[in-house]
């Protein structure tokens, strides 16, 4: 489906409306810098609409049976894998993600991740707990309310389904705020959502910016909860404005993954998976192995093959289906991912590979060529800061010990790898890494089932899984007086 078919406006009660103000914002393709489609600008006043339209629709779609609420989710996977191929183009058009990734990660991984928590909305249950003679006590699950969800603009189509599918799971209603860069996968969601029979406003959207619309979700009382990823420092501002009403938040931030191959390791597979950590998706992922931590013995032999690996990736027109790496999403954000590769230089590292925007035809689009950097120490900003593009620090280690010290160097503690034929050292490195996941021999796998999030700065609260279910509920304790004789407390 072109972009231009596609529904621009804000979705809200069930209805695509203009914004209040009228206003609308380009979506960009970065391969070129053209616009795609004006896309409606929500406002505060567009939230208030959504946020009243959900707490409509919360008492009717939190007590339908669970298996009604999956069924619609189940249904919307297969809606999802209709659509396929229009929405792996959509993606790719407004993220710049290479078409072969949309079509075999992002899109399959959507349709994956609302089938998973459509099967768990009816098997995710309280419990009873044996407590004292003559009583029944159990716990329900319930849903929180409205919950506020901000996307970035890095996966949209698929943070847009990690979001939305366990909180709709558990009968929670969603207002959502798309990246103001990347909107148009999500309100493609949107309207397969309604196909698949999902009530009027129990998913509303307003593409908006961060610093108004983002903010004001944040802040508004009636919104139970806010689940927000993006960086570190908007992590901070999202839990200081949720103080207006002590909602619950779930952060999913930055990272700084450290990828550690040991002597040990089978390098070629190391090669190749180191590349996919970082030079997958342009290297825009708070999980990405941006720190390769190598063992002095093998660090020559692995750089020669990484080295010409990185240079031999083919970057190009997302659209193509011989491209391997696109344009990163914006212009804002290549000249970001630039200027670390000066201050790499000025901090004294060494540019091994890549380290600038290639020429020719890409130079009108946001591209970056693969970048890797021999950093001086693991205290440098290039490897203690999320850069989130092509670009890899390479730091060397003596030992275990050693490796371990730069590994847990950050204040980051997000995704994590290591590369190793040693048993114990694999499990003892996953022990002692601080951090939300570990890859043992592999990198950046995720499953609708594994609990996915940070650790320290990286935030906090997992989504996926079981976990995610328990962060869209709260749990409540019920006393049954069964047949206790309870002796009166004042004897009067
Ligand atoms: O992030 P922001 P930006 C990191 C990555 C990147 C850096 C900057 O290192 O280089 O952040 O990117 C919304 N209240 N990540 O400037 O500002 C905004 O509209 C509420 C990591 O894009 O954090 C967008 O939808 N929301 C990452 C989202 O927050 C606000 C994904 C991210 O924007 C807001 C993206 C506010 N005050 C960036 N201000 C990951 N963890 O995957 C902005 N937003």
């Amino acid at each position: 489906m072109p972009a231009a078919s596609i529904r621009h406006q804000l979705f809200i009660d069930g209805r695509f409306v203009d914004a209040e103000s009228g206003e609308t914002l380009a979506s960009i393709n970065p391969h070129d810098n053209t616009p795609i489609a004006a896309v409606a600008l929500a406002g505060k006043a567009d939230v208030d609409k959504a946020v009243a339209a959900a707490n409509r629709a919360f008492p009717a779609w939190s007590r339908m049976a669970a298996a009604d609420r999956g069924r619609i989710l189940l249904r919307l996977a297969d809606l999802i894998e209709a659509d396929a191929e229009a929405l792996a183009q959509l993606e790719s058009l407004d993220t710049g993600h290479p078409i072969r990734d949309s079509r075999a990660l992002d899109v399959p991984r959507t349709a994956a991740c609302f089938r998973y928590f459509g099967g768990m909305a009816d098997k995710f249950q309280g419990e009873t707990i044996p407590v004292e003679a003559g009583f029944l006590n159990y716990t329900l699950r319930e849903p929180l309310g409205v919950v506020g969800q901000i996307v970035p603009w890095n996966f949209p189509l698929m943070f847009t389904s990690w979001k939305m599918a366990p909180a709709l799971a558990a009968g929670n209603c969603i207002v959502m705020k798309p990246s103001e860069i990347t909107p148009l996968s999500s309100l493609r969601i949107a309207e397969l959502m309604q196909e698949a029979g999902l009530p009027d406003g129990v998913v509303n959207m307003v593409p908006g910016l961060g610093s108004e619309v983002g903010q004001y979700i944040a802040e508004h009382p009636g919104i139970a909860k806010v689940a927000f990823t993006g960086s570190t420092a908007t992590g901070r501002r999202v839990v200081q404005a949720s103080a207006a009403n002590l909602k619950k938040v779930q952060l999913e931030l930055g990272g700084k993954g450290p990828n550690i191959v040991f002597e040990d390791a089978f390098l070629p597979a190391a090669v190749n998976g180191s590349a996919w950590a970082i030079f997958h998706n342009q290297g825009q992922a708070c999980i990405a192995g941006s720190r390769l931590v190598l063992h002095e013995k093998i660090a020559d032999a692995f750089l020669d093959k990484f080295i010409a690996l990185a240079q031999s990736i083919r970057l190009g027109n997302p659209l193509d289906p011989e491209t391997e790496m696109g344009p990163l999403t914006s212009a804002l954000h290549r000249d970001r991912v630039l200027a670390y590769v000066d201050l790499a230089r000025e901090q004294g590292g060494e540019v091994l590979a890549g380290g600038r925007a290639p020429g020719g035809e890409l130079a009108r689009g946001c591209y970056v060529e693969p970048t890797i950097v021999r950093a001086r120490s693991y205290r440098d900003r290039v490897a203690q800061e999320e850069v989130f593009g092509p670009f890899v620090t390479v730091l060397t280690f003596k030992d275990d010990a050693e490796a371990m010290e730069i590994a847990n160097g950050t204040d980051y503690g997000l995704g994590s790898g290591l590369w190793t034929g040693n048993l114990q050292r694999a499990h003892r490195m996953a022990r002692d890494l601080h951090a939300g996941m570990v890859w043992i021999n592999s990198y950046k796998r995720v499953n609708p089932g594994s609990p996915f999030g940070g650790v320290g700065q990286s935030g906090y609260g997992r989504e996926m899984g079981f976990d995610a279910m328990r962060e869209y509920t709260h749990v409540k304790s019920v006393w049954v007086n069964v047949d206790a004789q309870i002796p009166p407390h004042f004897k009067r």
